[in-house]
């Protein structure tokens, strides 16, 4: 049975936009790619003093279980030589499950909803432009309704 799962792509290292483009085709190994959103440029969360990132989120048809896709996307990461220097530091491809179907899962190493989600502009913002109607399974509200409460903060603006 396939899952419609959407994932959340950034990049702040070296050519951002061609590395967007790249981790979308090599996406076509773990699933069929559906909507993708424009990208945006967005200020760096968490760990303030680092490049600007380019974001995105695409829409992914997969007959794969939330395991395996992770595998899947953390082998996409390692062949586009992403290096882990720092937890949320610069990275030239990183790789997100943000919902996987109406799933919840909750495991080490793997937390569908992405845990942080409903706190991220850079998140809510493409897939609000992508899925506005999407539902959040733990709070039960809309990808457009959690942006739409999000307070005002960094800045995410569309390429
Ligand atoms: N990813 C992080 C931490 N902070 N900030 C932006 N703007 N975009 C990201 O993709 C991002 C971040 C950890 O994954
Ligand atoms: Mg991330
Ligand atoms: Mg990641």
């Amino acid at each position: 049975m396939k899952i419609t799962a959407y994932l959340s792509l950034g990049s702040n290292l070296g050519d951002r936009e061609a590395n967007l483009r790249a981790a979308i085709e090599n996406l076509s190994r773990v699933g069929a790619v559906g909507v993708v959103s424009s990208f945006y440029e967005t200020e760096p969360m968490e760990i303030k003093e680092q490049n600007w990132f380019l974001n995105c989120v695409v829409e992914l048809r997969t007959e794969m279980s939330a395991a395996e896709l992770l595998e899947g996307l953390l082998q996409i990461e390692r062949e586009m030589g992403r290096e882990r220097l720092r937890p949320k530091g610069p990275r030239n491809i990183d790789i997100d499950i943000l919902l996987f179907g109406n799933q919840i899962v909750d495991e080490k190493g793997l937390k569908v909803p992405h845990p942080m989600m409903h706190e991220r502009r850079f998140v809510l913002a493409p897939l609000a432009e992508i899925a506005p109607d999407a539902i959040h399974p733990v709070f039960k509200r809309s990808a457009a309704e959690l942006l739409s409460v999000l307070p005002a903060g960094d800045v995410v603006r569309k390429l």
